[in-house]
């Protein structure tokens, strides 16, 4: 299909960004889309080993992100990327890169969810002092103003989020 667009997940390390897109991507590719995730975790260890946590390598990193998802929308595909992105600035410059078919999402869990959950043990980390600029606690998060969408994920199932964004994303498609 030729269906496109780019659906940007921004939220807190831990809110599910990874697997809510996992889980989308699953169910929009059942739908017959042509669907691809971006996620920070793969891009940082392919496209962006240069770049570490400084606000200006995040800003390049989403930068990228945006570049990259922007040639895939283009070539037919819904993208959904998963990225922190914390700076209100940052994610704007990311709905300019990609122009038209840009949605912003919203993956919201509050902080203290996210620690409670942390899936990695980085939130601990950061607590220990072993890791510094960590988003959340000692590194900002911009929550969005005006996203298209939220998607509350302390209350129900990963599947009933993914559920809910699929359903959004088929309303929302480039022709
Ligand atoms: C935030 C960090 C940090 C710091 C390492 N701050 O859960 P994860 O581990 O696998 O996903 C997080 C990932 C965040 O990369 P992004 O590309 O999404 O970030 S941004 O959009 O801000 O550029 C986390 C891990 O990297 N990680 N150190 N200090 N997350």
């Amino acid at each position: 299909g030729h269906r496109s667009g780019v659906f940007w997940m921004t939220g807190l390390p831990g809110a599910g960004k990874s697997t809510i897109a996992r889980a989308t991507e699953a169910l929009l590719f059942r739908h017959g889309l042509d669907v691809a995730v971006l996620d920070g975790d793969t891009l940082r260890a392919r496209l962006s080993r240069d770049l570490g946590f400084s606000p200006a390598d995040r800003h390049e990193n989403v930068r990228r992100a945006a570049v990259v998802a922007r040639m895939m929308a283009d070539a037919g595909m819904v993208v959904l990327v998963a990225l922190i992105s914390p700076r209100a600035v940052d994610r704007t410059l990311a709905r300019t890169t990609v122009g038209e078919g840009f949605h912003e999402i919203h993956i919201h869990a509050d902080r203290d969810t996210c620690e409670r959950r942390d899936p990695k043990g980085l939130y601990a980390a950061a607590r220990a002092g072993k890791l510094a600029g960590f988003t959340g606690i000692d590194a900002p998060y911009e929550i969005p103003e005006a996203p298209d969408l939220v998607v509350d994920t302390t209350a129900g199932s990963a599947a009933q989020a993914a559920e809910r964004l699929a359903a959004h994303i088929e309303g929302k498609l480039m022709l």
